[in-house]
């Protein structure tokens, strides 16, 4: 299935974006690799046996994405994995800066990529996007409402975008996982690492490549099927505010 296709990754720099890279690299993808540092974008396709196309694009640039995404018609899979949580804390005592960055990444991005790459999908009647959602679009946690909201909004663009394409081969999914180590949490107290280091501190959390395991397989499917949603959760982890720790030693 992925064999010699086309792989769109936004979000590639890091993470989740940078682990679904290399799977679909080794599952025999071409990729396409976003995000807005260049340098970090080097870096993962340096370590990538296929072929590599980079766009530093920051995906709540609309007319940026249109002219990276809009004009071409070779992307197979679209990964919309660009985005982040900025800020922890009660909504009443939140920077709306933050809420800006949440809401123009997680939200819009997310359809400014889908709306520049989907109409070419719909011409050659195939192609698939693959959203990364979280278990925070299923549930609200305390501190986290702006955040949950844009997962949530995710989770109903994800079954809208499967309704309003249904008839037309284009097939939608998402991925939501539950923690994850990533560089997300240092994004999340805005470069706090000690902070950072304490969200994952006594649990076992899933690693970047258990999502991209996640995400390649929702992919690789045969043409005619289509996984709605794949969750994913850590074992010490129950729901997004359930989770098992350990005493430190
Ligand atoms: P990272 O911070 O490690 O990676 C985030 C990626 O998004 C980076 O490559 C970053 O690249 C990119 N990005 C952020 N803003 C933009 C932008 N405006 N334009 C383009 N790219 C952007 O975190 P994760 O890998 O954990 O996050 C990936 C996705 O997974 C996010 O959507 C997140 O919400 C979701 N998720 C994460 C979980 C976790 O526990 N870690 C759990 C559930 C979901 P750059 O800064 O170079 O632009
Ligand atoms: C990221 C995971 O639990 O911090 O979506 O919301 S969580």
């Amino acid at each position: 299935m992925l064999v010699d296709s086309t792989v769109a990754i936004t979000g590639a720099s890091s993470g989740i974006g940078a682990a679904c890279a290399a799977a679909f690299a080794k599952a025999g993808a071409r990729l396409v690799l976003c995000a807005r540092r260049k340098d970090r974008l080097t870096q993962v396709a340096g370590n990538l046996d296929t072929d590599v196309e980079l766009l530093q694009v920051d995906v709540r640039d609309r007319a940026a994405v249109d002219a990276a995404f809009g004009g071409r018609g070779d992307i197979d899979v679209l990964v919309n994995n660009a985005g982040l949580a900025s800020g922890f804390g009660p909504l009443q005592e939140g920077d709306p800066e933050d809420w800006d960055r949440m809401i123009d990444t997680n939200i819009k991005g997310v359809l400014n990529a889908t709306h520049a790459v989907v109409p070419s999908m719909v011409r050659r009647g195939r192609g698939h996007i693959v959203n990364v959602g979280s278990v925070a679009g299923r549930e609200t946690y305390p501190n986290g409402a702006v955040y949950c909201a844009t997962k949530a909004a995710v989770d109903r663009i994800t079954t809208g975008l499967r309704m309003d394409l249904l008839g037309t081969g284009v097939r939608v999914s998402t991925v939501d996982p539950g923690l994850v180590e990533t560089e997300f949490s240092i994004v999340r107290f805005h470069g706090d690492a000690d902070r950072a280091a304490q969200v994952y501190e006594g649990l076992t959390p899933l690693t970047p490549d258990d999502v991209a395991d996640a995400v390649v397989w929702v992919a690789g499917r045969p043409a005619h099927v289509q996984v709605a949603d794949v969750v994913l959760l850590a074992t010490d982890q129950a729901s997004a505010t359930r989770v098992a720790r350990r005493p430190q030693g």
